[in-house]
């Protein structure tokens, strides 16, 4: 199986994942430093402060990423380290270091692609209302055009956000995430400040008439599957799809919110504050490809657990599980492609994400015996081939993630990469999957 030539392979990080130095040269805090700084808020009260150390090892991780073929890297700025306070004045350490990241990766034959926003919000900003207030969007749009400015003349692929979902609902309505808030008003309010943020940016970007450069935004999409034939199952799985997917998708691909999920919200009392014109920007973005962050489907019952939403997951009995328990479910990602495909106009993709967390206790000469992380990357590019052979305008995939890191909540419990991290000793180990990954780049798909 070969895919067509100029298909990116790449693999993905995000900068509060991996840089660390939290503290050093004039980085301003952000609300991931704050939020893992509260112990209980962590497992084992891990923070970023260190993470991968990639702020001073990335020329070796470059190294890694060319010995292993990568025609792609995505990663995350860190705002604060270019805005500390979020607006006003800049750091010129961070500004040196963006560039010589990307020099670097262009010198060693790797496309960057960068994403704008991938959760870590500069605390000053939090401190007066964070996304909740509208002011943001604007700070949001001054950062992006200052980074365009920066940087367009050699990233060629921007993404505005990353999971709009889990930013404004992980963060502000389930608490599990940074801010930490739990309140169903506030995160709507923030899904759409988000998704503003993104209409506007892209009209800057536009309008900055970088000809050959790309912009989009990342989603993280599940298919919703009813766990049972009943009607009651039914009408909770298109909620919960509403609520997960479609409030995002037809935001950005069709210009609208759903119907359904705005009834759904105001009889909740939740009625976000949509100024005139907002909705007008919003249908007018003209950004030029959907990245999907792909994991896993959700199979849904209705059930009184989640007390917004009425509803619970089902965990299918037989099925194979990550160490994060989501199902491995291949499958799931050709059936979201020729979902978008077919609802949503043909859009360019990028699947920005997917990978998965095992546990990687297994070193046999000098290389972390990963077969089941293997079997599931082999699994999900079959089912991407698939999709592309039906039609869908797949133009790359970048594998989560290029090695392990700071798992949000989770801390460093959870182990994604392509190369093991020693987190004591910040040596990198390589996993067979990574050099399975390697031949597969080579030979532009799975041999055989
Ligand atoms: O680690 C995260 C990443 O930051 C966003 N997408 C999902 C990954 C795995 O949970």
């Amino acid at each position: 199986m070969k895919f067509h030539e100029n298909f990116v392979w790449g693999s993905a990080t995000a900068a509060y994942q991996i840089e660390g130095a939290a503290n050093e040269e004039g980085r301003g805090a952000s609300i991931w430093d704050r939020f893992s700084h509260i112990e209980e808020n962590i497992v084992n009260g891990d923070t970023g402060d260190v993470a991968c150390d990639h702020y001073h090892r990335y020329k070796d991780d470059i190294k890694l990423m060319k010995e292993m073929g990568l025609k792609g890297y995505r990663f995350s700025i860190s705002w604060s380290r270019i805005f500390p306070t979020g607006r006003g004045m800049v750091n010129q350490k961070g500004i040196d270091f963006y560039n010589s990241l990307v020099d670097e990766l262009i010198k060693n034959g790797i496309e960057p692609a960068v994403t704008l926003y991938h959760w870590d919000l500069p605390q000053a900003l939090e401190d007066i209302g964070g996304w909740g207030n509208r002011d943001t969007v604007d700070y949001f749009v001054e950062y992006a055009t200052y980074m365009f400015k920066l940087l367009g003349d050699r990233v060629k692929k921007w993404s505005t956000h990353n999971e709009p979902w889990v930013a404004a609902f992980a963060g502000n309505l389930a608490g599990r995430h940074a801010p930490g808030n739990t309140d169903l008003k506030l995160a709507v309010q923030v899904s759409h400040h988000l998704i503003l943020s993104h209409a506007k940016a892209v009209e800057v970007y536009k309008k900055l008439n970088h000809k050959d450069g790309k912009i989009g935004i990342v989603l993280d999409l599940h298919p919703i599957v009813p766990a049972t034939d009943s009607k009651e199952d039914y009408d909770t799985s298109i909620l919960v799809d509403g609520y997960q997917n479609r409030w995002f998708l037809d935001a950005v691909l069709k210009g609208k919110y759903p119907e359904d999920i705005l009834k759904f919200y105001k009889e909740k009392l939740v009625d976000p504050v949509i100024m005139p014109g907002d909705m007008e920007i919003i249908a007018g973005n003209s950004m030029d490809y959907l990245g999907v962050n792909y994991y896993f489907r959700k199979v849904v019952k209705r059930s009184p657990h989640n007390k917004i939403f009425q509803f619970e997951e089902v965990k299918p009995e037989g099925a194979e599980y990550t160490e994060m328990n989501w199902e491995v479910y291949p499958r799931g990602l050709y059936d979201l492609l020729i979902r978008i495909k077919e609802e949503y106009n043909n859009p360019h993709i990028y699947i920005t994400e997917n990978g998965a967390a095992f546990k990687d206790d297994k070193i046999v000469n000098g290389v972390v015996d990963d077969e089941d992380r293997l079997r599931f990357l082999s699994g999900h590019f079959d089912e991407a081939y698939k999709a592309i052979e039906a039609g869908v305008k797949l133009d790359g995939y970048y594998v989560w993630s290029l090695m392990d890191n700071f798992e949000w909540a989770l801390g460093y419990s959870k182990r994604f990469g392509l190369i093991f991290i020693d987190f004591k000793t910040q040596e990198r180990i390589w996993k067979k999957s990574a050099i399975w990954y390697k031949g597969v780049i080579k030979n532009n798909g799975i041999k055989g």
